[in-house]
């Protein structure tokens, strides 16, 4: 009896413990304090974009190229490499720090072929969830290693940068970059703020073709920033989302680290293949530090990865087999800067179009800065609110900062574009 009754009480806590769970009320209390986050300001673009029905929808919102139809490319070294991989691979977990080939041909496009920093065995890097991962992998390790650092970002910067420092709890400062009245470099306030800044400061620096502003400093404005950053002991890690897409030539445009590097900084840098292989959705990039020695590089090598363990163990093989097979093969390497190159080319041509048909539909104001500015997006100056009316009357998607992805521009929608930010800027 004394059993039968143990048995019917635990039968009855178990049935009003599985009615609590089951029941709405349990259930909703758990996130009753949630809300919902605010739109991204990109990618939030993007997804307005694809739920608009209407036939003349435009999307120049997010930095993603693609071709004189608005199709998205795959270049054709990667469908290569891709035929080449194809059966050929196992699927086994990579390395935490990824793939050992993909990294060594990624530092090379950033350090240089014969980087003697390279061959010293003093750049410690991993692979990285492309661009935004080998961020907020730097970030992280900077909270870690410098607790009490902040970081200095330009204004403006990729939305996005916010948050990942936020998230890895480093506090931002800004410094002035960019001068809305001539459209291009705010040189001297830059350099005031690199000047006041208290010594050992971290910067965020973008390698070439700035987002979202399209303005770069000059080869001389690079080496005046770097003297300042060696006088004040600064730490600059670069953001190199768009290397080849600034001038074409991927050598090129690693002008700006180069120029570090000659001056003896140790720096950080984030490279990512998203744009200029078109890999965006394969995640697939590179974190990398400069450090002192070898030693050290070993050191914060196995830290970063300590870092990437318990978040997501290693990082993906596919985009890293692509990346390697491309840059390991000269053949291929060549195809993929031919391609490079051609984007980089339609994007101008795009740019020119663009100011041409605004002059023609006899616009009284100056766009010269579409034509002036480089990479990939254009920082038209238009308001929030002139950007609500292109979206609302024309269905065109951008995002509300007035920066317009020139990647989606194509011929058969420039004039559309043209005409519709003349009716929004002249009326308003
Ligand atoms: N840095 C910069 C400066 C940048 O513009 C992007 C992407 C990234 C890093 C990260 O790219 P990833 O895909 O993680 O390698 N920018 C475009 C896409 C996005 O917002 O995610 C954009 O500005 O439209």
């Amino acid at each position: 009896m004394a059993l039968w009754n143990a048995v019917a009480s635990r039968l009855a806590r178990h049935r009003s413990w599985t009615a609590g769970v089951g029941s709405s009320r349990a259930m909703s209390s758990w996130w009753h304090s949630v809300e919902p986050a605010p739109k991204d300001p990109i990618l939030g673009v993007t997804e307005a974009f694809l739920a608009d029905p209407s036939p003349d929808k435009v999307n120049v919102g997010v930095g993603a190229y693609r071709d004189d139809n608005g199709k998205p490319v795959v270049l054709e070294c990667v469908r290569e490499a891709e035929r080449r991989i194809a059966g050929s691979m196992n699927m086994e977990y990579l390395p935490m720090g990824g793939s050992v080939k993909m990294v060594e041909e990624t530092l090379k496009l950033a350090y240089g072929d014969n980087s003697e920093f390279i061959k010293d065995k003093r750049v410690a890097a991993v692979q990285a969830l492309s661009g935004t991962g080998a961020c907020r992998l730097f970030a992280e390790f900077q909270k870690r290693f410098r607790p009490e650092s902040q970081i200095y970002i330009p204004v403006p910067t990729w939305s996005n940068h916010h948050n990942i420092w936020r998230d890895a709890q480093v506090p931002q400062r800004t410094y002035h970059y960019y001068h809305a009245e001539s459209r291009g470099l705010d040189f001297a306030s830059l350099m005031d703020d690199v000047k006041n800044a208290p010594s050992g400061s971290f910067f965020l620096l973008h390698a070439c073709a700035h987002n979202p502003t399209g303005v770069d400093p000059s080869e001389e404005q690079w080496r005046e920033i770097s003297q300042q950053f060696k006088a004040k002991g600064h730490f600059a890690l670069f953001d190199m989302a768009y290397q080849g897409f600034a001038s074409g030539d991927p050598e090129r445009d690693a002008k700006s680290i180069r120029i570090f590097l000659e001056d003896g900084h140790s720096i950080g840098i984030a490279q990512s293949y998203a744009k200029n292989m078109g890999l965006y959705g394969q995640r697939v990039g590179c974190l990398s530090v400069l450090c002192e020695d070898e030693k050290q590089a070993v050191a914060v090598k196995s830290q970063l990865q300590m870092i990437a363990r318990p978040m997501y163990s290693n990082p993906p093989v596919h985009g890293a087999l692509i990346v390697s097979t491309i840059l390991g093969d000269p053949e291929l390497k060549q195809l993929w800067l031919k391609e490079v190159k051609g984007m980089a080319d339609r994007i101008i041509g795009m740019r020119t179009a663009l100011r041409e048909n605004l002059e023609n539909l006899g616009s009284s104001l100056s766009w010269k800065h579409i034509t002036e500015q480089i990479g990939m997006f254009c920082y038209s100056g238009m308001t929030p609110e002139q950007v609500d009316r292109l979206t609302k009357e024309f269905h065109i998607y951008m995002t509300r900062n007035g920066r317009i992805s020139m990647a989606g521009v194509t011929t058969g929608n420039v004039r559309y574009l043209a005409n519709a930010i003349h009716v929004v800027t002249e009326s308003t």
